[in-house]
């Protein structure tokens, strides 16, 4: 019996990296009449070309279908498109719901001035690690390739980011687009993502969260996606949601400016948008 892990899918064949080498392999009947789901990034034991039984996950991403995922690698930009702190926020949501790792990257600095930059990090240095990047100087590039290292990756932001641009530069291949729609391959032709080999990890091959649906039912859920909360002194009510409870440490470190504004006022924001009370 062997371990591998599922890099690609096609049809029913299934390709499994092991220490050594790759397989491919089928399901054993067994896993396909139990309708056992296999994903790319799952674990899995292989015996005689077949598929035996599928690992336990520790998370999955939905959009695009992959398991086991440890880092998503969010790109912002100020400019071109201009930033979005709510967009941001929100992915960051997004990203903190999967329970993978989340880095955020500050793209197409070579637009940015010192000051630019400068901003940006003030009010997100503590929101999640920060890289700054520019695909044409090549600024950043292998700071990310060492912070991926090891891991399974996705990349993440809104379009026209610079995702596929630095897919392209860290694997050396063309990153995919995402989902074909008609244009002969008939429409509803949804790609699988496959993972591509970067070091002694992985980069997924199609950016991850291209629809953003927060499943929150909670507001102490969307607080607990914010570090920065956990950063200021307790609040007198271990419960406290930093809105209007008093001796709210949350609230404090805003109005004296050790938290950004800007966070906070997301956090408000996506309260409302998920309709939190
Ligand atoms: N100035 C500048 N332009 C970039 C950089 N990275 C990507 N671009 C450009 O931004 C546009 C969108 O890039 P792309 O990688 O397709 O973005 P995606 O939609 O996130 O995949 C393209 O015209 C790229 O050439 C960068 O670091 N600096
Ligand atoms: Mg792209
Ligand atoms: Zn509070």
């Amino acid at each position: 019996m062997t371990k591998g892990r599922v890099t690609s899918v096609h049809g029913a064949t299934f390709e499994v990296a092991t220490d050594s080498e790759t397989l491919e392999v089928r399901p054993r009947g067994a896993l396909r009449h139990a309708k056992q789901e296999i994903l790319v990034g799952d674990f899995v034991e292989v015996e005689r070309e077949q598929i035996i039984s599928v690992t336990a996950r520790k998370n999955r991403l939905m959009r695009p279908r992959v398991a086991n995922v440890d880092l998503v690698v969010l790109l912002t930009t100020l400019d071109r498109p201009a930033l979005s702190d709510l967009d941001v926020a929100r992915r960051l949501v997004a990203i903190e719901l999967t329970g993978a790792a989340p880095l955020l990257v500050l793209a197409k600095a070579d637009l940015l001035s010192d000051q630019d930059r400068e901003r940006f990090s003030a009010t997100y240095r503590r929101a999640a690690p920060l890289i700054g990047l520019s695909s044409v100087t090549g600024a950043g590039v292998e700071q990310i390739r060492s912070a991926l290292d090891g891991h399974v990756a996705v990349l993440a932001g809104a379009s026209g980011v610079g995702k596929s641009t630095l897919f392209t530069r860290l694997t050396g291949a063309a990153a995919r687009t995402g989902t074909l729609s008609g244009a002969g391959r008939g429409r509803h032709t949804t790609r699988r993502a496959e993972l591509v080999a970067l070091g002694r990890g992985y980069l997924v091959d199609t950016p991850g969260f291209e629809a953003l649906d927060l499943d929150l039912t909670d507001i102490r859920q969307l607080s607990a996606c914010f570090p920065e909360w956990r950063e200021a002194a307790p609040c007198r009510f271990r419960d406290c949601t930093h809105r209007l409870e008093p001796d709210c440490a949350v609230q404090q470190a805003v109005a004296e400016g050790r938290v950004p504004r800007v966070r906070y006022e997301s956090y408000l924001a996506l309260g409302k948008e998920v309709g939190l009370a």
